[in-house]
């Protein structure tokens, strides 16, 4: 298990500075100070994915479909303490992390319209906000190795996605959902959401996100059904 990020480390990883960061960690549970933390520049690998990702059109927020989002959950949905919840970041990475809530808001925030769709036949335009995952991951600094990003949620679903899909601009941690919080049934208090795969890849009460340098035999809730792995769209 990791420690918990500190300030300093956020700072200094991200290299974010400004009075919007500083503020916003006023109260926050930020452990240790590590000084002299060396910033490491991403690999070229990653480097050149990110310049080559292409964002995808979205809609406006005048066409946002509030009762078309079914909630879709394959058992209960999970009880999480928000004081206690942690998003913990492993595997291939070279700082493994554990992020709270107060952690992930202070961090840019980002808001998109997409269309969500389920392979069991219907789609919703929905808004989203909360972390893109390109910039947990860059904080985490995966290593050359890693390909493939594992999610975990507190109801025992899970998920794997390609690294590049991970990466894509439009790929958030949400904890936002149609201008409000995020509903615990919708997958509080922090989910996957992006416009590059199917519904079912994108996990709700995610808890653990694990870089691997390959695929294992459990792919996937659904996947492992027999549901196509990639489910792009
Ligand atoms: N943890 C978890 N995430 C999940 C699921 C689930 O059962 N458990 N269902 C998936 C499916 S099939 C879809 S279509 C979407 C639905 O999201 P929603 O319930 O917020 O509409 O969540 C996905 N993420
Ligand atoms: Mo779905």
């Amino acid at each position: 298990m990791s420690k918990p990020i500190s300030r300093r480390q956020l700072l200094q990883w991200s290299g974010l500075s400004g009075a919007g960061l500083l503020l916003s960690s006023c109260g926050s549970n930020f452990g240790a100070q590590e000084i002299g933390q060396v910033i490491e520049p991403l690999n070229q690998a990653t480097q050149s994915l990110l310049l080559s990702q292409k964002p995808v059109p979205e809609f406006s927020i005048h066409q946002v479909e509030p009762d078309k989002l079914l909630i879709n959950t394959f058992d209960q949905t999970p009880k999480i303490d928000p004081a206690q919840y942690r998003l913990e970041i492993s595997g291939e990475v070279n700082h493994p992390m554990q992020l709270s809530l107060a952690n992930l808001r202070s961090l840019p925030f980002t808001s998109m319209v997409i269309q969500h769709v389920c392979v069991e036949g219907w789609a919703a335009i929905v808004q989203w906000g909360g972390v893109k995952l390109q910039d947990l991951l860059k904080l985490a600094q995966p290593k050359l190795n890693a390909r493939y990003v594992y999610f975990k949620s507190a109801d025992g679903y899970y998920e794997s996605w390609d690294f590049a899909s991970a990466m894509h601009p439009q790929t958030l941690m949400a904890y936002q959902h149609n201008g409000k919080l995020l509903s615990v049934e919708h997958g509080a208090p922090l989910r996957l959401a992006s416009p590059v795969k199917l519904g079912y890849k994108q996990s709700k009460w995610v808890t653990q996100i694990i870089l691997t340098a390959q695929l294992m035999p459990q792919k996937g809730y659904w996947e492992d059904q027999g549901y196509e792995w990639f489910g792009g769209l």
